[in-house]
């Protein structure tokens, strides 16, 4: 297992500098921001970067994300000519050494919160989901530019989308995320690159628009798409913790052992409804994921991909990229090689 730490590039309020201080970070998890969203990423650029990372001792772990244009989704005509470039820029991170992409399939939206900045009892905050107060969101009103996102897009352009989505249900998308597999795994076989994909944050329907990797019959679905271990998962605690229906660690154990799971995301998230949750500090005491069985499930399965902290709260009077400050997602990461090595060390011991 590799631990990894998210880094948004220059423009990020993180220095590398600062993430190689925090003990056990051997690796970066970071994206070209500045390629429009179905363009090849050019290879100088990816090497670049890596050269950027390393030069300060880290290793550039994961691409997360090269982002699937909205056309791919939709299966619009344009959607082969995208394919292609996603192909290229696929052989292009696998020319220089990187072996795993995340990626993701929703519709028009990323991860979505209805509040960014949720008011803890200890004075720190979190990223919260209310499904009544996203019936309220105002699709013409919002921001589009939650951070964090990998692509932004107008107001005009959003509404084109949802109109085209009206006609796509979720077993269209699944056609489609079909068709862009069968051209892509192949070459990312070919390239040593393992795809994996994340799932719908959060795990059911927004707005009106299909949603389809939201539990475990959904990542089974996926898996049997094309058989290869490039046809994988990024195992996200927090995104299939919030549907209440999955057994995660029953999931992570098949998935782990199938050689599927090739990237980890480690959250904690409370229930507080059906379709409400709110992240919490990322021990297992706070939320309703038992951590502690994840990472003993990851160490029996013999997991050697990569994982990082994913969000963390604001803590310490800490401003930044929501979900994204330094200080929560360190500790998450103290907690989570304390669990390892307890973990590895009382089974050795059995
Ligand atoms: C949220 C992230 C997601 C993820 C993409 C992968 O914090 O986990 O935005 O990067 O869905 O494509």
């Amino acid at each position: 297992m590799e631990i990894t730490f998210r880094w948004y590039g220059e423009k990020d309020p993180i220095p590398l500098s600062y993430i190689r201080q925090i003990p056990k970070v051997e690796g970066i998890v970071s994206a070209l921001y500045d390629i429009a969203v179905g363009d090849i990423w050019p290879i100088d650029k990816i090497q670049k970067l890596k050269d950027k990372i390393e030069a300060e001792g880290l290793n550039f772990s994961v691409i997360e994300s090269i982002p699937v244009h909205e056309d791919i989704k939709l299966g619009k005509s344009t959607c082969d000519e995208l394919i292609k470039n996603y192909c290229q820029s696929i052989r292009n991170m696998g020319a220089i050494g990187i072996q795993i992409l995340c990626y993701n399939f929703m519709p028009v939206f990323d991860w979505v919160r209805t509040d960014l900045t949720m008011r803890n009892p200890d004075g720190s905050n979190s990223l919260s989901y209310d499904n009544l107060k996203l019936k309220e969101i105002d699709l013409n009103k919002i921001s589009l530019d939650l951070p964090g996102w990998a692509a932004t897009y107008t107001q005009k352009e959003l509404q084109n989308y949802l109109n085209a989505y009206s006609k796509v249900d979720n077993e269209i998308l699944w056609q489609n995320l079909e068709y862009f597999l069968k051209k892509v795994i192949p070459v990312a076989e070919e390239s040593n690159v393992k795809m994996a994909i994340h799932p719908d944050d959060p795990p059911w329907s927004i707005f009106g628009l299909p949603r389809i990797i939201t539990n475990e019959d959904a990542l089974d679905r996926l898996i049997k798409i094309i058989d290869s271990p490039s046809n994988g998962i990024t195992f996200c605690t927090g995104s299939l913790g919030a549907n209440q229906d999955i057994d995660i660690v029953k999931a992570i154990q098949k998935f782990g052992s199938l050689d599927r799971v090739h990237f980890v995301h480690f959250r904690n998230v409370k229930h507080t409804g059906t379709y409400n949750f709110h992240e919490t500090e990322h021990p297992t005491e706070f939320g309703d994921v038992d951590m502690y069985e994840i990472i003993k499930s990851l160490i029996e399965i013999g997991f050697d991909g990569a994982i990082r902290p994913d969000h963390g709260r604001m803590i310490w009077g800490e401003t930044g990229r929501p979900g994204y400050g330094l200080y929560d997602r360190a500790l998450g990461i103290m907690y989570l090689t304390g669990l390892w090595e307890g973990i590895s060390k009382t089974l050795k011991n059995i």
